[in-house]
């Protein structure tokens, strides 16, 4: 298939690029790389030293002879946009491309602006440009678990079957996001189904939860630190089970926002590929938004950091936990049970989190502890009043 892959620079999309073109599929790359300029301006770094995307992708057709064109731009500008989805012509968009750190969206109110301005946008505009130029085109949209919050029921795939007043629907699940970003998310769930009931398109919301771990089976094979993947730790983009391992491996002690029962669901980078590619070879049919919830396992914060202190000991790492002031608004002790069959059903065999992925990923963060910042992992994002000074 022809996939297009939006924020193809970045964690998961990189990652997908090079598996689903190894995988056959004739892949292009579309990204504004707007989070490299995001990381200059905040003074952070990907833990691994991560190359250009030109560098990376002529890389990528050394080794393997399959070529990845690049899309350099902005989702948000629809010429640019209309453009590269016309000359590429997907079967397939998959839409990785937005601001994603919930940190990030409660700096101030121009964070929060920039996050939704740049995610709601961005989405609209491939709703119209699918519509315009590819209306059999699939849009496999990266959406996120936290769209449902932590509901004091089951949360299901996308939809709840009610009953009230004697009565029976099937209606999106409630939703009550955590952050401006999260909420971003629900705003984009919103316009796809909109857009795929008045448009006849076809979508798949895959409602993510937080991802771990940085090599996969093509940057294992290929063993080329060109390819090597970013792995952020910073307080804004790290998110908790990768900054764990880093702490952990630079002798911080693992920052647990306060009582540490915030309990989410997780899921292997080595996972979210193969999800992609199940979602993209099962296309929603014509006029439907699906959503799977794209999970494998849940976890408590404090659960995680157990296991990394665990993982750490046998390689001589002697890891404390430390319960800092919670900088977000959220409930720290809570109901959470999550289904996520669909994707199960469609052929995924997850890799649950074990001692040897937690092995591998504190030997990586071992081998480039150097370029570690310290003073980058201290929570500084607070939901009350925003950014305070380190
Ligand atoms: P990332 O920041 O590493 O990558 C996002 C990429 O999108 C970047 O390369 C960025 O330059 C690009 N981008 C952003 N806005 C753009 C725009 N307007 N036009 C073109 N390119 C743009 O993020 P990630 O961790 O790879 O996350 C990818 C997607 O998956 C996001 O939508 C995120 O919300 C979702 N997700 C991520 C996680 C996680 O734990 N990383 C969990 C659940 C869901
Ligand atoms: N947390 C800690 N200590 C830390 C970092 C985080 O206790 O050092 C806690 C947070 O308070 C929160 C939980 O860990 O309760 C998860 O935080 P996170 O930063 O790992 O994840 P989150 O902010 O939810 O965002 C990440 C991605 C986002 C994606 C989301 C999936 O950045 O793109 O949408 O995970 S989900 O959590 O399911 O919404």
């Amino acid at each position: 298939m022809r996939v297009m892959i939006v924020g193809g620079d970045g964690y998961c999309g990189f990652a997908t690029a090079m598996y689903l073109s190894k995988r056959g599929h004739e892949v292009a790359i579309l990204d504004s790389l707007i989070r490299r300029h995001w990381d200059n301006e905040l003074g952070i770094e990907s833990l691994t030293p991560i190359s250009s995307t030109g560098k990376r992708l002529q890389r990528w057709y050394e080794l393997t002879g399959k070529r990845i064109p690049f899309y350099m731009g902005d989702a948000c500008n629809y010429p640019f946009l209309v453009n590269a989805v016309r000359e590429f012509g997907p079967d397939a968009i998959v839409h990785f491309g937005e601001q994603r750190a919930a940190p990030f969206s409660m700096i101030d109110r121009e964070h929060a602006v920039l996050t939704q301005v740049n995610n709601v946008v961005g989405t609209l505009n491939l709703l119209y440009a699918i519509r315009d130029e590819c209306p059999d085109c699939h849009l496999v949209k990266l959406g996120t678990m936290g769209e449902y919050g932590t509901p004091n029921i089951d949360i299901e795939e996308g939809y709840i079957t009610v009953e009230y007043k004697g009565r029976k629907d099937t209606l999106p699940y409630p939703k009550q996001p955590g952050s401006f970003y999260h909420l971003s998310k629900v705003h984009d769930s919103h316009n796809i189904m909109f857009a795929c009931r008045i448009w006849d398109l076809r979508a798949t919301d895959l409602n993510q939860g937080v991802v771990y771990g940085v090599h996969t089976a093509e940057t294992l094979e290929m063993e080329d630190e060109v390819l090597v993947n970013r792995l952020d730790y910073d307080e804004t983009f790290g998110t908790v089970l990768n900054r764990f391992c880093i702490q952990a491996a630079v002798g911080h002690p693992l920052t647990v926002y306060g009582k540490g029962g915030q309990t989410r669901g997780f899921i292997d980078i080595r996972d979210t590929v193969r999800c992609i590619e199940i979602a993209v070879d099962n296309p929603a049919p014509k006029g439907k938004m699906q959503v799977f919830n794209q999970i494998t396992e849940q976890f408590s914060v404090l659960q995680l950091a157990e296991k990394v202190v665990e993982a750490g000991k046998a390689l001589g790492i002697r890891a404390e936990i430390n319960h800092v002031d919670n900088p977000r608004i959220e409930a720290e002790e809570h109901y959470y049970n999550a289904a996520h069959t669909r994707l199960l059903d469609l052929g995924l065999q997850p890799h649950f989190l074990s001692e040897s992925l937690l092995d591998s990923l504190l030997n990586v963060a071992i081998h480039y502890k150097d370029r570690v910042d310290p003073a980058h992992i201290k929570p500084v994002t607070t939901w009350s009043v925003g950014r305070i000074s380190g």
